[in-house]
């Protein structure tokens, strides 16, 4: 039997991703500055050996929009009385502005894989205990100990997913498979207003190198000045940039196609609880060019006010139950292979359908990378968005 989603292979791809070593965050088990740290030799916690006394009444988690099943705080909240505030960003860029100033007031951010590397070389993220993490042995090993956090001294493996196309099939009953439906102008006129770009300084260049055939990591000044000029000539037929909520406004027929991350298509298309209903004629594509792998990971904040309550959260969303809950509502992938078999049999096609790496578009994937050279990035951003 075909097994079509690669998600062994996510782990080799990952592992091929980058070069260049981040310096390991600090090793031990202690939590830094944090204001509730237990004392020294407090035993391990399982999820069933919570020193409740510890726990803080509310927890405070800076996360992508639509990232979380909002269930899974209210059955966090039921079982250990702890409030879970969700605050949202677009970017990992955004994020890590935030955390770098200091005193967010935050215990977890999610920062993606080339992300957590710059918050362990800047020493952000606080090191896990990992006594206190007894579901661990649920992630699959594949996953961990990549080239972003080696020891997962500061992550833990959250969410990982595409970013290509998504778009209406009603509006383009022949399909797209190539990102010229987003930067052919020519083409763009036909629904100029009716699109959108992800609001993200390594995504959205990325996709321009992609189209010009180049990795999404190319830093050559003259390719960037290519990709720079293919966003500005795109800039003016955008609805926006837009990394908040591309779901919602492709659902209402508002955007007819996205720069989009797999998971925020499949919620255009299946709707998200609560929130909003889905429209079925939403698909989502790698377009032949290529595009983008990504995982995001759980950090906990040197500065965390909260960091014993944090552990206890990251231990719940690593029960199998739970991560398979979290991962069928958001529509992204989950890393815990435990939770796999307790998806559903709908979310498992719309993986093999290609919101998932599949034999079809998996070597069309690239990871993003950070290096010195990457601040080119930032650069080239800033004019865009200036311009
Ligand atoms: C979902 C956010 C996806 C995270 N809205 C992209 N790394």
């Amino acid at each position: 039997m075909k097994k079509a989603i690669h998600w062994l292979a996510l782990g080799l791809l990952l592992a091929l991703a980058a070069c260049g070593g981040a310096p390991a965050a600090s090793p031990g088990n202690e939590y830094g500055g944090a204001t509730d740290a237990p004392a020294g030799g407090e035993t391990a916690a399982t999820d069933g050996e919570v020193d409740r006394s510890r726990l803080s009444g509310e927890l405070y988690f800076y996360n992508w929009s639509d990232y979380v099943d909002p269930a899974i705080l209210e059955q966090f909240q039921e079982e250990y009385g702890v409030e879970v505030i969700v605050d949202t960003y677009d970017s990992n860029e955004d994020m890590l502005a935030k955390v770098r100033a200091g005193n967010s007031g935050y215990d977890i951010v999610v920062p993606s894989d080339y992300a957590v590397q710059t918050m362990a070389i800047e020493d952000l993220g606080l090191p896990l205990d990992k006594s206190m993490l007894t579901n661990w042995t649920h992630l699959d090993p594949e996953l961990l100990g990549q080239y972003f956090d080696e020891e997962n001294a500061i992550s833990v493996p959250y969410l990982l997913g595409l970013t290509g196309i998504a778009y209406n099939t009603e509006a383009f009953p022949e399909g797209v498979d190539s990102w010229a439906a987003m930067f052919d102008t020519a083409q763009v006129a036909n629904y100029q207003g009716k699109l959108s770009m992800l609001e993200d300084e390594r995504e959205t260049p990325g996709a321009a190198l992609k189209y010009l055939g180049k990795s999404l990591n190319e830093t050559d000044p003259a390719a960037l000045e290519e990709a720079q000029a293919l966003l500005i000539a795109q800039k003016p037929l955008l609805a926006a940039y837009n990394s908040a909520d591309v779901n919602r406004k492709l659902a209402s027929g508002e955007y007819v196609i996205a720069h989009a991350w797999s998971g925020t298509a499949m919620q255009a298309r299946n709707g998200l609880g609560d929130e909003f209903s889905g429209n079925p004629a939403i698909t989502f594509v790698i377009p032949k060019e290529g595009g983008t792998i990504w995982m995001d990971n759980l950090v906990i904040l040197k500065d965390s006010p909260n960091a014993y309550t944090a552990h206890v959260f990251i231990n719940f969303l690593l029960r199998p139950e739970i991560a398979a809950q979290n991962a069928e509502y958001v529509g992204y992938i989950t890393p815990n292979q435990d939770a796999v078999p307790l998806l559903s049999q709908e979310v498992r096609d719309l993986y093999d359908a290609g919101y998932a790496p599949t034999d079809e578009n998996i070597d069309r994937l690239e990871w993003i990378v950070r290096d010195e050279s990457t601040s080119a990035f930032t650069d080239l951003w800033t004019v865009v968005k200036g311009d």
